[in-house]
C-alpha cells in the first residue's frame, strides 16, 4: 500500500464510563462499570482516527489524558506513519519507562494513528495490514463471575449462546475447589456438549494450589485455563503446562511483544492472547503475531473486539476473538456478531465512529 500523506493535527482523549450488561466478577475484583477512554487523532487532512482503550481505574483515565498530552507534543506536526512514530515515541518516554499507563497511551494513539491510514486508504484496517476481511470465530467472554448462585449463573450461561456463540468463558478462583467444580458442572449442564468452556483465575492462585486445582480441572474438558498464578511467575506456568494436558493460556499482561518474547522463552504456555493496550497497540500486535507463528502457538485477543478482529485476520496462528459488548453503548455501528462470529465490517478504518449522544450522557470528566 502506498503510504497516504497525513499530519498529525491534534490528539483529543474523553473518558466514558459504561455500565456493564453482564457483571465480570473476577477473582480479584467485581467490575460493575467501565472507564473507557475515547481517544481520536486528528490530522492536517480532516482524517480523524479513532479507538478507545480500557482504564480499569476510573482514577486512571485523568492520568492517560494527560500522557496523550505528552504525546501529542512528540508527533504533532509529524506525518502520520504509525511504526515509525512508535520508535519514536518509545526513545522519548525511556527515562520514565515505556510501561503501564505511558505504554496504554502510546498504544492508544498508534491505534488511532493506524485507523486514520485505513480511513484514508478507503480500506478496513484489516485489509491495509494485509489481510481479507472474514469471519473471525470468537466466544462469548461477557459475564460468568464468581458467585454463590449457580442457577443464576447457568441462566446467564445460556444467554450468552444467542448469536451462535459457541464458546464462553467462565471466572473461577472461589474459596475451594469444589465450589470452582461446582460453577463449571453448573454451566456445563445447562450449554451442553458441543459449547467449549475457557476459565479464568486471573492471577488468583499460589504455584501449590493451581497444581492442585490443574489437576482436577484436567478431567473436566475445559478448553483452556487462563492466567491461574501470578502473570510473571513462568516458573509456575510452565509446570503447569508441562503437567496438565489442560492447555495453559496467557498474554493479557504480556507488555509489548518484548514482553511477550521473554514469557516465549521460558515456554510457560500452550496458547496466546496479547491485550491490544498492553503489547503496544497495531503495530505492537504485529510483531507480536509473529513471534506467535515462529513458535506456531495459537493467538487470541483480549477484549477490544472491534480492532482486534481485524488484527486476529491478519495473525498466521489467528485462534479466537475474546467478544465482550462493553463498546456497545458508545458506537454509532456495534461489533456485528452472526453465527459465533465476529463480522469485520468493510466501512474504512477499524470500523469505530462515536456515538455523540451516547457519549455526551456517559461522559465524566
Ligand atoms: C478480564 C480481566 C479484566 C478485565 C476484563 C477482563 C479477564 C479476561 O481476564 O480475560 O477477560
Ligand atoms: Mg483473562
Amino acid at each position: 500500500m502506498s503510504q497516504p500523506l497525513l499530519t498529525i493535527r491534534a490528539i483529543r482523549a474523553t473518558p466514558v464510563e459504561v455500565p456493564l450488561n453482564f457483571v465480570l466478577g473476577t477473582s480479584a475484583e467485581a467490575i460493575r462499570r467501565v472507564p473507557l477512554l475515547l481517544v481520536d487523532v486528528e490530522t492536517e487532512e480532516g482524517i480523524t482516527g479513532r479507538t478507545y482503550i480500557f482504564c480499569y481505574l476510573r482514577a486512571a483515565a485523568p492520568a492517560i489524558a494527560s500522557l496523550l498530552g505528552a504525546v501529542e507534543t512528540a508527533v504533532k506536526g509529524e506525518r502520520l506513519e504509525p511504526e515509525k512514530l512508535f520508535a519514536k515515541l518509545k526513545r522519548r518516554f525511556t527515562l520514565i519507562g515505556v510501561q503501564g499507563i505511558v505504554r496504554m497511551a502510546i498504544a492508544a494513539f498508534d491505534t488511532a494513528a493506524w485507523d486514520a491510514l485505513a480511513i484514508a486508504a478507503k480500506q478496513p484496517l484489516a485489509s491495509v495490514i494485509g489481510a481479507a476481511p472474514r469471519p473471525v470465530l470468537a466466544y462469548n467472554s461477557c459475564g460468568l463471575g464468581l458467585t454463590r448462585d449457580k442457577g443464576a449463573l447457568a441462566a446467564e450461561a445460556e444467554k450468552l449462546l444467542e448469536r451462535g456463540f459457541r464458546a464462553v468463558k467462565l471466572r473461577l478462583g472461589h474459596a475451594s475447589l469444589e465450589e470452582d467444580l461446582n460453577a463449571i458442572h453448573a454451566v456445563k449442564a445447562r450449554v451442553g456438549e458441543g459449547v467449549r468452556l475457557m476459565v479464568d483465575y486471573n492471577q488468583g492462585l499460589s504455584a501449590a494450589e493451581a497444581m492442585t486445582r490443574g489437576r482436577a480441572l484436567d478431567k473436566e474438558g475445559l478448553y483452556w485455563l487462563e492466567e491461574p498464578v501470578r502473570h510473571d511467575d513462568y516458573a509456575a506456568a510452565k509446570a503447569l503446562a508441562a503437567s496438565l494436558t489442560l492447555p495453559i493460556q496467557l498474554g493479557e499482561n504480556f507488555s509489548l511483544p518484548e514482553g511477550m518474547s521473554s514469557a516465549m522463552a521460558h515456554r510457560c504456555c500452550d496458547y496466546v492472547m496479547p491485550d491490544l493496550e498492553r503489547i503496544g497497540g497495531v503495530t505492537g500486535w504485529r510483531e507480536a503475531a509473529q513471534i506467535a507463528a515462529v513458535k506456531r502457538l495459537p493467538m487470541s485477543s483480549h477484549l477490544f473486539p472491534e480492532v482486534s478482529a481485524h488484527l486476529l485476520a491478519a495473525t498466521p496462528t489467528c485462534h479466537y476473538l475474546e467478544y465482550v459488548d462493553w463498546a456497545d453503548a458508545i458506537l454509532e455501528e456495534p461489533l456485528v456478531i452472526k453465527d459465533g462470529h465476529a463480522i469485520i465490517p468493510q466501512r474504512p478504518g477499524n470500523g469505530m465512529v462515536w456515538n455523540t449522544d451516547a457519549v455526551k450522557h456517559l461522559r465524566f470528566d
